[in-house]
């Protein structure tokens, strides 16, 4: 026989991850096997480059750590050791507990997913519409971005925002509580080139991140407390008449009563609680108002405290004080997801649930998994299945997460490519497909392209893609509906609106080219003239939407929960105000495992400044406990006034099975609510730290 021919193809894909980014990427096929992945030259966002771990995903897909078979326990619960089973006797013995459970009562079923892949098809399609039909308990999905998306839709209505393609336009930049050299790094471009044609860069930050030290000016707060800073610079724009009048009087609802609000939020008010000087406050709140081509570039790390949701609700409010929406690429930018007319009635199917009178649906939070596995509720949870995510790493106070998923009597089933610190909880393991081995199709929360993802190799080993465990487990519980059977093809081609006139020419640009820009004009500025999506259509300062919640209808300050002024009886014992950021080469859990990105990071951090490493007796490189009530973990000292005095800084999500002492900093943060929208306050925890 001839030697056969190598063959090379090219397939289009898109990154999955969770990142504003959505890359669109290139995957070279040869002979089977993806050799290279590379960032789409022709994407304008993506831009030809790919960050550092994902430049790097084919060592994530032909790792040798990969799951790829499935697996029953046989020792413990937690101790991780398995042995391999058929796919039959898995999914047999899925359905027969999941039957069985059902008959009782299904909303004793709980399934647990995130943001493990963001794609429409193997993120939020067949699993809801699966959970559904089953009846088991909804998911609210909070672990995120809720508090901040809360705070944003009371004030301008709908997850809209500034162009980042056009933030090239703004003159003055303020980065707040977003790290975009880290986790926005192809928005990041944008900004700098903003930079480069004369706009100034200030960054609001508690630490001194990569991307602070690339701005003109960056200003340190303590954490969780932008809402006073925010409400001080209102207080100095209207004060001192930095102020939009046309704009405020045609396109706002109640300013007079938003200027009798802040009428005392002056900047001496606001410099104790958040650690910044008056004067600073002063001059960033005048700088502001006096350039109406301005862009507050927010992303979610203010919104990890307490009063996370009135934070960003109090930022928010700023660009429609000052006209800054008018401006292409001005105003402020959280999340551009609002825009992509996704149809989600059509992806999840919620009509699927069966008997609404005889078991009322019921919703349980997945930042508080602990408390949902451990506290007594009718019925209780007995049995998990979680796809997507890695909860006993990244969910707060690890203690109670792991104390849950310990529960002999629950019945666990983790679908993974790796096995994770949740994996080793698992009572039936199964090996899940990486983005190069499934169907999918994204949107994006930091542009505006739709990006398409085509198979590029076949599944390794016996992996499956979650939409097929999913097909396969309701064809053994013997449901009918034709929605639970739908091809990813089917699904990802019905996941927009179709007579959406944003998605004009979206099909044919996925088909073409792998990725399609929604049909917004360039330049696109969604409150230039009004607009918003409110109850009112203007920019509601005065929110009723909020007062019938029971929340403060006005802006207000919600301080930390955790934090010397407001608890000082706790800081007397643990002074130092912890945050845990994203490590650059990590995602979230993601990638904590693989041995070039350990490498990288180095292993567990804590940034510390050198008058409070010099109180405890600290030297650089020290071995450090950092501990509370809730309990503790291990991180090297890194001394450095990157952070203030009385704060400290983790770079996180480490596996706890690769930790000294197997905790990561979760194991101290609280599992405590935020003001809106049921989000955890991972930014909001006191600790004390010692040699250990
Ligand atoms: N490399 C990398 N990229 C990522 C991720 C990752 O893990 N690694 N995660 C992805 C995900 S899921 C998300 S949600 C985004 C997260 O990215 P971002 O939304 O940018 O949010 P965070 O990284 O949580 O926080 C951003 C910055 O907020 C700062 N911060 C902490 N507390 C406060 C505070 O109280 N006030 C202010 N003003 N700032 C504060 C932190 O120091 C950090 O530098 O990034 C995504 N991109
Ligand atoms: N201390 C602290 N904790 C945090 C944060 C922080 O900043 N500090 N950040 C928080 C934030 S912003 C977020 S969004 C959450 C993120 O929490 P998660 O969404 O749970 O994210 P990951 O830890 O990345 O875990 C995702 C898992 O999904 C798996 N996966 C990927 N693709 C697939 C697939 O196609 N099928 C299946 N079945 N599995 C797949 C991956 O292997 C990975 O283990 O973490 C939060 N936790
Ligand atoms: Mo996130």
């Amino acid at each position: 026989m001839p030697p056969s021919i190598p063959t090379e193809v090219r397939v289009r894909a898109a990154c999955p991850h969770d990142c504003p980014d959505t890359c669109a990427m290139e995957v070279t096929v040869a002979d089977g096997r993806a050799v290279k992945v590379r960032g789409a030259a022709d994407m304008p966002f993506t831009n030809g480059a790919l960050c550092t771990k994902v430049a790097h995903y084919l060592e994530r897909v032909y790792s040798g750590r990969r799951l790829l078979h499935p697996m029953k326990r046989v020792g413990r619960k937690g101790e991780g050791r398995f042995e391999r089973i058929s796919w039959d006797e898995a999914l047999d013995t899925i359905a027969a507990k999941y039957r069985d459970i059902a008959a009782e009562d299904p909303r004793a079923i709980l399934p647990y997913s995130y943001c493990g892949t963001m794609g429409l098809v193997q993120g939020e399609s067949l699993d809801r519409r699966f959970f559904h039909r089953l009846g088991a308990s909804l998911l609210e999905r909070t672990i995120c971005a809720t508090a901040g998306a809360h705070g944003w839709r009371a004030t301008v209505g709908a997850m809209l925002g500034a162009d980042p393609e056009a933030a090239t336009e703004a003159r003055l930049i303020l980065i707040w509580g977003a790290n975009p050299v880290v986790s926005n790094l192809h928005g990041w471009r944008h900004l700098q080139e903003a930079k480069r044609r004369g706009a100034r860069l200030v960054c609001i930050d508690p630490r001194r991140t990569d991307t602070a030290k690339k701005c003109d000016l960056h200003l340190a707060p303590l954490p969780g407390t932008d809402g006073a800073l925010a409400l001080a610079m209102m207080q100095v724009l209207i004060a001192e008449g930095l102020l939009d009048r046309e704009y405020i009087a045609r396109h706002t609802l109640g300013f007079d009563e938003l200027a009798a609000r802040v009428r005392t939020c002056t900047p001496e008010w606001a410099a104790p609680l958040t650690g910044l000087a008056a004067a600073a406050i002063r001059s960033l709140a005048i700088e502001y108002g006096r350039s109406a081509r301005s862009l507050i570039r927010l992303n979610y790390g203010l919104n990890r405290c307490a009063g996370g949701g009135m934070a960003v609700r109090n930022v928010a409010c700023l660009p429609a004080l000052t006209g800054a929406w008018r401006h292409a690429g001005c105003g402020a930018l959280l999340s551009t997801s609002g825009n992509f007319p996704v149809d989600g009635r059509a992806l999840a199917r919620p009509d699927l649930y069966p008997d609404a009178e005889r078991f009322p649906p019921r919703t349980l939070n997945m930042s508080f998994i602990g408390d949902v596995l451990l506290d007594t509720r009718d019925p209780p949870v007995r049995a998990i299945h979680v796809y997507n995510a890695n909860p006993v790493a990244v969910a707060p106070d690890s203690h109670r997460v792991r104390a849950g998923f310990a529960r002999e009597d629950l019945f666990c089933v983790v679908h993974e490519q790796f096995q994770t610190d949740t994996a080793d909880y698992a009572d039936i393991l199964l090996p899940a497909t990486s983005q190069l081995e499934h169907r999918d199709v994204h949107k994006a929360y930091g542009h505006f392209y739709v990006v398409d993802n085509r198979p590029a190799i076949a599944p390794l080993g016996e992996a499956r893609s979650n939409t097929a465990v999913f097909r396969a487990l309701a064809q053994r519980l013997g449901f009918a509906a034709a929605a639970l059977y739908e091809s990813d093809d089917a699904i990802a081609a019905a996941a927009f609106r179709a007579d959406d006139p944003r998605v004009a020419g979206l099909a044919e640009g996925l088909r073409t080219q792998g990725w399609a820009r929604l049909a917004l004009p360039a330049g696109y500025a969604p409150f230039a003239d009004g607009g918003f999506r409110t109850p009112s259509g203007k920019c509601e300062f005065f929110s009723a939407a909020l007062a019938r919640e029971g929340l403060d209808p006005l802006p207000a300050w919600h301080p930390p929960a955790e934090s010397v002024p407001s608890n000082p009886a706790l800081a007397a014992r643990y002074p130092l105000a912890l945050i845990t950021p994203p490590a650059r080469n990590f995602l979230n859990s993601t990638f904590a495992n693989q041995a070039r990105f350990l490498a990288e990071e180095g292993g567990p951090k804590l940034e510390i400044h050198p008058e409070d490493a010099a109180a405890r007796g600290i030297a650089d490189g020290a071995r450090l406990r950092i501990r509370n009530d809730r309990g503790d973990f291990v991180a090297h000292a890194v001394v450095t006034t990157d952070v203030r005095p009385g704060v400290v800084c983790s770079p996180s999500v480490w596996w706890p099975k690769l930790c000294e002492g197997g905790h990561n900093a979760n194991a101290v943060i609280a599992a405590r609510p935020t003001d809106m929208g049921g989000g955890p306050t991972f930014y909001d925890c006191l600790v004390e730290v010692e040699p250990a």
